[in-house]
């Protein structure tokens, strides 16, 4: 059955186009920077929030118009997965991302839940060999379910922590069987409300523990895909484990896995904990974990996780200048983890979101690789540090300079010139580039 047969295919027309039904900006085969912006971008479609979500929210049901919600069970696990691959193609993207519990019901059992998987499964790789298109990740949610109110593999009971295994388990063999790229773990409910009942450093050994067991089993099975963390600093948790890159690779080198993990990261996520997307990009790329980006964006004035497709040129340029300055997204790629909102509840509405966040991608990689062609960044940050590059300077950064060398230049060289930063002026220059490509 076709569910978005009223939906033409969407090309790219560039700039000048009012065709709704349209990409402006994202035109796959076009060369930036030594690679198509397909290979720079590789976008992926969220099952979740494209075919699971219905709008509701703590104040009312859903309202989504929805083709597969007159059904239930296997018949709307089945219906989803011919829509997902129909709307894949409308739009010419090339992956997708799902939660184990997005693509089949869950079972009154662990074995009937499994069993709902394979079927299912079985009908996304015959589709995947018949479309050629792939999944950018998997991932299990471990945070929906009853069981998991207290956590999963921070669970305070041994049972919930086994259970949560067993899903990880399953999800590998998943990933294994549809060739996954990357395999996600988001801290959905490790995280605490209170330390009056919790034992942090247990959770944290626990945790690192399922981790391990993860890599051995992936090893054992022959999964080669790159394991990626999703931070998040709180929701539904008051405090996250995986707060954001800096504690998520202090934890992942506390534990000596920072040579198997990279991170996952994600724009609201990043604001909910006070930096911006190209600081969370930044740390994890100083660090040599960038994996992967959830594209959305937050709203300034509200303080949750709103999931917004992302349209906003300045956050998407100052992103994808991060991931082309850290040299790509290697395995990784853009997946717009993003809902359109509640009252965005025709079909079509989804088409547009997916073009509006593939255009203000496609837009911020053009302005990145305008910003890098004429060094605006570079050269600002090579006279900036200038003074570490002789004398005084270069002896700082090769090791030979000690306090006492520091304290004779400082004594013979007390009237230091600072120079202004040019914040208003870089600005400006920025302005100009969003603007001209
Ligand atoms: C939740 C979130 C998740 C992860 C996958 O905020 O971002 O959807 O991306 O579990
Ligand atoms: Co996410």
């Amino acid at each position: 059955m076709s569910v978005f047969s009223h939906i033409p295919t969407i090309k790219f027309e560039g700039k000048g186009s009012d065709n709704p039904f349209a990409f402006k900006r994202y035109n796959p085969s076009e060369v930036v920077l030594g690679k198509t912006m397909e290979e720079h971008l590789r976008f992926a479609v969220a099952y979740w929030h494209t075919y699971v979500a219905t709008g509701s929210d703590p104040f009312g049901v859903g309202t989504a118009d929805r083709e597969w919600d007159k059904y239930d069970g296997l018949d709307r696990a089945k219906l989803r997965v011919e829509a997902n691959f129909e709307f894949m193609e409308k739009l010419n993207i090339p992956y997708f991302c799902f939660h184990d519990v997005d693509i089949a019901p869950e079972g009154s059992t662990l074995a009937e839940t499994n069993k709902n998987l394979d079927v299912i499964v079985a009908q996304i790789k015959d589709n995947m060999k018949a479309t050629g298109k792939k999944l950018l990740w998997n991932t299990a949610n471990m945070f929906s379910n009853p069981r998991y109110v207290h956590g999963a593999g921070t669970a305070v009971n041994a049972g919930v922590y086994a259970y949560a295994a067993a899903q990880v388990k399953k999800g590998l063999e998943v990933g294994k069987e549809l060739g996954a790229e990357n395999y996600v773990f988001w801290g959905g409910r490790e995280g605490y409300e209170t330390l009056l009942n919790t034992d942090m450093g247990f959770e944290l050994d626990n945790l690192a523990r399922l981790y391990r067991m993860a890599i051995d089993y992936a090893n054992e099975i022959g999964f080669d895909a790159q394991f990626l963390i999703e931070p998040k600093p709180k929701e539904p948790t008051k405090h996250q484990y995986d707060f954001d890159a800096a504690t998520t690779i202090a934890f992942l080198q506390k534990y000596g896995l920072q040579d198997k993990f990279k991170l996952n990261l994600e724009a609201n996520h990043a604001t909910l904990a006070g930096h911006t997307f190209e600081h969370e990009i930044r740390v994890a790329a100083i660090n040599g974990m960038l994996g992967s980006l959830d594209a959305n964006q937050g709203d300034y004035l509200l303080g949750w996780d709103t999931d917004e497709f992302p349209t906003d040129l300045y956050a998407t340029t100052l992103a994808m200048y991060e991931v082309l300055k850290a040299g790509g997204l290697g395995r990784g790629g853009v997946n717009f983890d993003a809902k359109v909102r509640r009252g965005s509840f025709e079909l079509e509405d989804l088409v547009y979101a997916h073009i509006a966040g593939m255009d203000s991608f496609a837009w911020g990689l053009k302005a990145a690789a305008k910003l890098i062609e004429e060094r605006v960044i570079d050269g600002i940050i090579e006279n900036r540090y200038r003074s570490f590059k002789e004398g005084i300077g270069a002896d700082i950064v090769s090791g030979k300079a000690t306090l006492a060398s520091l304290e004779q230049y400082a004594l013979q060289n007390s009237a230091v010139r600072t120079e202004s930063g040019r914040l208003e002026r870089i600005k400006h220059v920025l302005n100009e580039i969003i603007f001209s490509v």
